[in-house]
């Protein structure tokens, strides 16, 4: 059965019309992003096309997800906005708090009894404010938003940077911080910049040992980490037809590495196959009758160059299986190169572990794919020459592949089965010996390799490939093992060669699931209560942020210049620290402290200019805002890459940092440093970079005429006595602006609230 149908009806019965509309305004045939998107306009259509890469505008997004790890600070911040329900359907998904150390069912069950406040803590807040409510167990936000939410030509937003995931059913879905997503519960617009839009034309058909997974590590390669910042990239071409919905899925889901706003794909036969196989047929016969509606309009897929910004052409009849990485998702290396590679770049061979699964890579075709491979292990005479886990992505998917036999052929292999949550992917993986900080090497067929984030050593190897690639090179053992050509020895000592994998779109069975983990909220939920403890470490109501002072900052010191990679896994490191998400001051403590100090390349070692002594940058924050002295924080390019936890914009702006000025932002972080009413710069000249000195005090002034598209001015005191003026840009529009005076977005909220009361 498919959930709010009604708001689909709707959306569909008006969508013709609002397209006939957007194709006057814009003038000629238009691509899908821009149907869905002028399909979700707020107001009325504009009189001229908005322009790409410049124009804020506002959308009115279908539906909002949540998982546990945003959705706590995300919920903290609507409690106070005055609504009592959701303004449109939300859901909230308990997954990322699942630590993966015994297997599912171990794990499961010590997850629900330490993290019982935080779950009680959302199942209640859920109930209140009526928001669907999915139990720990029940699987990870995206995958259970594709199975049962996401619908082709809808747009939705959603507190997690792989949100993008549902681009696979013809979706724009937008991961943003958990500000944002209150704004759209409690009924006010979404704003977005309109966005360029790249377009990736898909020929031939995927074979042999090539996945889905393949044409995204190809794209992130092309495109870089930074690539496709401010823009969605939409897939399209007969390779797109010929591939499944959960594939696409798989493609759009790394998106979010490449720094893409989104990307989606038309809708076609594969999707219809999907939606019904899920149980939402009338989804699937709605979206049939105005399927045209639902994909880039003939011409534009016909001459791509007229219409995108960017064209990309992949063939899909060539593409060649990859694995990315070490430490950065964009690092291609096709696997006939592989072994010259790790060669050249002296990467550790042996693999110790292949992990499957996540919300990248767990659909029924992905597992069913790894166990053609898992299969002939004993069919050939082999073995694993590493451990081996799988982690399902959603209880519906873990029990058809229980049902079908495929976990069993797993565990024949001595494969480890997690629980359906994000765990390894996320550092929550209890690994035995990480902390010797060894030099290793694990594949995955996750999204994300930056440094520690599997198992917290810094010295894990970790490169992401598809599911199969992943579970031969755990057969192989070793990164110099090329399954399309090599052999591998078995027991009597021949040569045997894997066969390439194959499997299943669907299950033919269909799925089936016992107990699919979802909590309805009460029709009614004014009674409900919501408790969280004074005394408890874990959660923690929000104080407002103060408001802007009126004046210029002046005497900021500064905190640290940051050097080279900067992510949120940087700034607000996730693995053991996940347990804090509720409480701001807590969760505090860990404030960059992955980030590496420009002037000694270490991380978390600071100077405190108050004292001339080094020590952790959330100490040294600390002992400033105690002596009230403000700060600033310098980056390089693509500060803030990866996630969206906005934890990372909130901690500094609890702890009294005032500014954060970098070569370039990845955008969720840009967003949601402004709307937590923090000054989020970006330079002017990027060599003014070279400028900072350790011992700077730094004076922002002009803020008095802040105003869109004018840039501000910092001064840069050395200790030496000289000076240094900078000129710096912004990108706030006025509204915006608004957010920095007022302290926060939300205060702006809350003041509207408390006058619409008197
Ligand atoms: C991630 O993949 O990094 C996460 C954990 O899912 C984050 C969200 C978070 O930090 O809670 C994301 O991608 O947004
Ligand atoms: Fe969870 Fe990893 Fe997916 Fe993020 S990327 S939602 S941590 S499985």
């Amino acid at each position: 059965m498919a959930f709010d149908i009604e708001m689909i009806k709707k959306l569909y019965s008006s969508f013709p019309a609002k397209i006939q509309q957007a194709r006057k305004v814009v003038g000629k045939p238009l691509t899908l992003t821009e149907k869905i998107l002028y399909a979700h306009l707020w107001g009325d259509a504009p009189k001229k096309p908005f322009e790409r890469g410049n124009s804020y505008v506002d959308f009115a997004p279908d539906r909002v997800a949540m998982q546990d790890a945003t959705a706590q600070m995300a919920l903290l911040q609507f409690m106070q906005s005055g609504r009592t329900k959701v303004a449109v359907p939300s859901t909230v998904h308990c997954d990322h708090l699942i630590e993966a150390k015994v297997n599912s069912k171990t794990d499961l069950s010590r997850a629900v009894s330490e993290s019982s406040e935080v779950y009680d803590f959302l199942a209640s807040v859920s109930d209140k404010y009526g928001i669907g409510f999915w139990k720990p167990g029940a699987g990870i936000i995206h995958q259970v938003v594709l199975e049962n939410y996401a619908f082709p030509g809808g747009m939705m937003i959603g507190t997690d940077s792989h949100t993008v995931n549902a681009g696979g059913l013809g979706m724009i879905a937008i991961g943003v911080g958990g500000a944002d997503a209150c704004d759209v519960m409690a009924g006010l617009p979404w704003e977005l910049k309109m966005p360029k839009l790249i377009g990736v034309k898909l020929t031939g058909k995927l074979n042999g040992w090539t996945a889905p997974k393949d044409v995204i590590l190809k794209v992130a390669g092309i495109l870089t980490v930074k690539g496709g910042t401010g823009a969605v990239v939409e897939y399209f071409g007969e390779g797109a037809l010929n591939m499944s919905c959960t594939g696409k899925g798989t493609i759009c889901n790394m998106g979010a590495e490449i720094g893409a706003t989104t990307s989606t794909f038309g809708y076609d036969e594969s999707m219809s196959r999907y939606l019904k196989a899920t149980d939402r047929l009338q989804v699937a016969v709605m979206a049939d009758e105005i399927r045209q509606h639902l994909t880039g309009d003939p011409e534009v897929y016909q001459n791509p160059e007229l219409y995108f910004d960017q064209v990309i052409e992949i063939n899909l009849d060539e593409l060649e299986p990859h694995l990315n990485g070490p430490f950065t998702p964009d690092l291609a290396t096709p696997i006939s190169k592989m072994k010259e590679a790790a060669a050249a770049n002296n990467w550790p061979t042996k693999i110790e572990v292949g992990l499957i699964g996540s919300c990248t890579n767990s659909s029924y075709e992905d597992i069913s794919r790894a166990v053609s491979l898992a299969k002939q292990v004993s069919e050939k005479g082999l073995k694993l020459n590493a451990e081996f886990t799988i982690t399902p992505g959603s209880e519906q998917v873990r029990y058809t592949i229980e049902r079908d036999g495929f976990l069993k052929t797993f565990d024949e292999i001595g494969a480890t089965v997690f629980a359906n949550a994000c765990g390894p992917c996320i550092g929550m993986w209890a690994r035995v010996g990480a902390e010797k900080a060894e030099k290793n090497t694990i594949v995955h067929s996750f999204n994300r390799n930056f440094a520690k984030r599997a198992d917290g050593n810094p010295n894990t190897f970790a490169f992401v490939g598809s599911p199969e690639i992943v579970t031969a090179m755990a057969i192989a053992g070793t990164l110099n093992f090329n399954p399309l050509t090599d052999t591998l020895t078995n027991d009597k000592g021949q040569q045997v060669k894997l066969d390439a994998p194959s499997g299943f779109e669907l299950p033919v069975k269909g799925f089936a699931v016992g107990d699919a983990g979802f909590q309805a909220p009460a029709e009614d939920g004014s009674n409900v209560q919501v408790k969280v403890s004074p005394t408890s470490n874990r959660l923690q109501l929000l104080d407002p942020f103060p408001e802007w002072e009126g004046g210029d900052l002046k005497g900021l010191k500064l905190l640290i210049k940051a050097k080279g990679k900067c992510t949120t896994d940087h700034i607000s490191m996730a693995g053991p620290w996940l347990k804090f998400r509720g409480h701001l001051d807590n969760i505090s403590n860990n404030m960059l402290i992955g980030a590496v100090n420009f002037f000694n390349d270490k991380t978390d070692f600071v100077k405190n200019q108050l004292t001339g002594e080094y020590g952790p940058v959330p100490k040294t924050q600390r002992a400033y805002k105690a002596a009230g002295v403000g700060t600033i924080v310098v980056g390089d390019e693509n500060y803030g890459e990866g996630s969206s936890r906005e934890h990372a914009a909130m901690e500094p702006r609890h702890l009294g940092v005032r500014a954060v000025l970098v070569k370039s932002f990845a955008r969720i972080h840009e967003t949601n440093l402004k709307k937590q009413g923090m000054l989020a710069l970006t330079f002017n000249d990027k060599n003014d970079y070279d400028k900072f000195r350790e011992d700077d005090t730094i004076d922002i002034i002009r803020l008095k005429t802040f105003a869109p598209n004018k840039k501000i001015k910092l001064v840069l005191k050395h200790k030496d006595g000289t000076k240094d003026e900078i000129m710096v840009n912004h990108t706030y529009n006025k509204q915006q602006i608004e957010w920095f005076k007022a302290g926060a977005a939300l205060n702006i909220i809350r003041r509207e609230f408390e006058k619409s009361k008197v």
